[in-house]
């Protein structure tokens, strides 16, 4: 083809046909479970032992991040500067209170709409999967009583570089063997969707995310969209 021909043909969004949703995939904190408060407990407490200055604002810039890097950004307030060694420490210690507090997760803490639209997708035989950045991702889905619900969970364990990589989206795809172009992710973090979107996958914002300009939809959370709506996006 020669690049006269090559400029007058059609522009490869119109040529490339739409593919259908034939996986999803769930981000675990924030779409399926709320687990921020707890998240948020576990550094302030941390933080005020060790005298760093700490609240829900700069929490809020923790949303969808992994542990050592939500660690460095409490660190940044703090005078004192801490070893490899003693930062592992200190996330290992916030992660036990984050868990302890986690024992007190039930059921009842999945969030308003998740269990229908993850029922219809299912019943529609639509595959399901978990892609969290969460090494408590087991832990959680025993505690609300989904582990064996879903067809692949990749989670922080599996993955060595942590959104806004796509790396945990483009491993679920492969777990359960559906195309990129043919998954789409549920996301509330803005790393998040910076993950779908450089991942190649479509991507519902939810919940703190909604409106992110990058997401293919928005809802303000999943009672607000049906499973046939999230297969049509
Ligand atoms: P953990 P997601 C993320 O889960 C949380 O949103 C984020 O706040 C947390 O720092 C990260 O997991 C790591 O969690 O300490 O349990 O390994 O939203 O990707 O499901
Ligand atoms: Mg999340």
């Amino acid at each position: 083809m020669t690049n006269d021909q090559r400029s007058r043909s059609p522009a490869p969004s119109a040529a490339v046909p739409r593919l259908a949703v034939r996986a999803v995939i769930f981000d675990l904190d924030g779409v399926v479970v709320s687990t921020d408060e707890y998240h948020y407990q576990g550094w302030q407490r941390l933080a005020d032992e060790e005298g760093i200055p700490f609240d829900r604002q700069i929490n809020h810039r923790l949303r969808g991040v992994s542990r050592m890097e939500s660690l460095e950004i409490i660190l940044q307030r703090s005078p004192r500067r801490y070893t490899a060694d003693q930062k592992a420490a200190l996330a290992a210690r916030k992660n036990g209170y984050y868990r302890t507090l986690l024992e007190t997760l039930t059921p009842t803490d999945i969030l308003p709409g998740a269990m229908a639209i993850l029922g219809g997708l299912k019943s529609r035989g639509i595959k399901v999967a978990i892609g969290s950045s969460s090494r408590n991702t087991a832990m959680i889905l025993d505690r609300i009583g989904l582990a064996g619900y879903f067809d692949a969970v990749v989670d922080g364990n599996d993955i060595s570089r942590s959104k806004p990589d796509p790396e945990v989206f483009l491993l679920a795809a492969k777990r359960l063997g559906v195309p990129a172009s043919e998954c789409l992710v549920v996301e509330d973090a803005a790393t998040g969707i910076a993950a779908a979107v450089s991942g190649g996958m479509k991507c519902l914002a939810v919940g703190a995310a909604a409106g992110d300009s990058r997401a293919t939809r928005s809802v303000a959370d999943l009672t607000r969209i049906s499973d046939s709506e999230i297969l049509a996006i």
